[in-house]
């Protein structure tokens, strides 16, 4: 990984699953070749509606949709059975486009999903099962095919009506919608085209969503397995957070629910692997291999988490503690790699960071939770992200907030 992540010798490539997703996404950020000339613009008109300011000023929304969740789980009550990644997965989806585009998906206040995520998930699953269908086959697979161009044109529709309404009708707030259609490139004066908004504006609902959804799902698992951490965490927050309302100057203020949250993704990275290429023939780990131009290199990320030389003999157990900035620190370069490589790694992070400590702080601070099947082993399942299956929980209220 080491040698892999100099980007003078290798860069990101689009490939597998992320090639089929290009048919909804086409040059977006996400599934975009190094040299697209729209990868470049969007990433120069992005990067600033990102960076810390613009996140800090999404904290009010962030803080409404976990609210909501809060609620939700309060009125069910200790008995009910909670369905842990599907109520993260309504969280962060409505958190992404209420923060993204001022647009309400309102999920938690029904049974069903939303239409959109229904044809979202669906294109997900369908762009990894046409990786693994050979191409002579495909004659055979008309109604997938049929149905994933069906969903596709649906999300872009959908996305279309949301940049329409908001130029006839403009707003001033500094979400990612108005970055995309008032922002210009500061190198060259351009705009994005509005196919390019609606390719990013699809990208950051799929890449926004799955991966802090199971980030979340992985860390309250992690903490219900390990009840020493889970009562260090809730003192952290106690203390730090009290009875009142949690705010955003808080979230620097809590270093072991950081420190759980990078432990989480180290073993349970929720993007678990990305894809890399090298610019001209080379040799890698001293000689041993050589790898020829332009040859794929996946980079797996589970198993790299947990190479021994770095992480100990422990390396396949949870311990927040190694996470604490003074350890996490010391981590060698490019040894925990969960948000990807240089210029291409993932642009939300910061955005994907605020919301994972927030939530988690927010649900400490009002509930004890437990396991629903306290025999309950992990298993995942997987579409283009990694979460737990059939993970559930209880929660029952503290009552010591005001
Ligand atoms: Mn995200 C790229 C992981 C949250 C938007 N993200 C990546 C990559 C990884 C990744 C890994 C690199 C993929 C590759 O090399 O092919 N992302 C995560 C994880 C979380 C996450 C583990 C949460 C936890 N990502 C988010 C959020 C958003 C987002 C939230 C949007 C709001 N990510 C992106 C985009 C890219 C990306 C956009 C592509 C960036 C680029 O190539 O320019």
């Amino acid at each position: 990984m080491n040698e892999v992540a100099d980007e003078k010798r290798f860069g990101k490539t689009v490939a597998l699953a992320l090639n089929e997703l290009r048919h909804g996404t086409h040059d977006g950020l996400f599934t975009a070749f190094n040299e697209e000339h729209n990868w470049q613009l969007a990433h120069r008109i992005l990067v600033p509606a990102f960076g810390p300011l613009s996140i800090k000023s999404m904290f009010p929304e962030m803080h409404d949709i976990a609210s909501q969740l809060v609620l939700k789980w309060a009125r069910h009550g200790s008995d009910h059975i909670i369905s842990v990644t599907d109520d993260f997965t309504r969280l962060t989806l409505d958190t992404l486009a209420l923060c993204a585009m001022d647009y309400r998906f309102n999920s938690f206040y029904s049974e069903h999903m939303h239409p959109f995520v229904d044809c979202m998930v669906r294109f997900l699953v369908e762009g990894g099962n046409r990786t693994r269908r050979p191409a002579l086959m495909s004659a055979f697979f008309r109604r997938e095919d049929a149905t994933f161009f069906a969903d596709i044109e649906y999300m872009r529709k959908l996305s279309d009506e949301l940049v329409q309404n908001r130029k006839k009708h403009p707003k001033d707030t500094r979400d990612l919608l108005n970055a995309m259609i008032n922002g210009r490139d500061p190198k060259t004066g351009e705009r994005l085209s509005d196919a390019s908004i609606i390719d990013n504006m699809i990208t950051f609902l799929i890449a926004g969503h799955e991966t802090t959804s199971g980030l979340l799902s992985f860390a309250f698992y992690y903490l219900l397995k390990s009840p020493n951490a889970y009562q260090k965490a809730q003192q952290e927050v106690d203390q730090v957070i009290g009875k009142g309302p949690a705010k955003v100057e808080h979230l620097t203020k809590l270093p072991y629910i950081t420190a759980i949250l990078r432990e989480t993704l180290r073993l349970q990275p929720t993007a678990p692997a990305f894809v890399l290429q090298c610019h001209a023939e080379t040799e890698i780990i001293g000689g041993k291999y050589l790898v020829e131009k332009n040859q794929p290199i996946v980079a797996l990320l589970p198993k790299m988490h947990q190479d021994p030389a770095v992480y100990g003999e422990d390396a396949a157990e949870w311990k927040p503690e190694r996470m604490l900035d003074e350890n996490f620190a010391k981590i060698p370069p490019n040894a925990w790699k969960p948000f990807g490589n240089g210029m291409r790694g993932c642009i939300g992070r910061p955005f994907a960071w605020q919301e994972a400590l927030l939530v988690t702080a927010m649900l400490l601070q009002h509930f004890d939770f437990s396991m629903a099947d306290p025999t309950y082993q992990l298993q995942w399942k997987q579409s283009l992200t990694i979460k737990p299956k059939d993970f559930n929980m209880r929660a029952s209220l503290r009552n010591n907030v005001t």
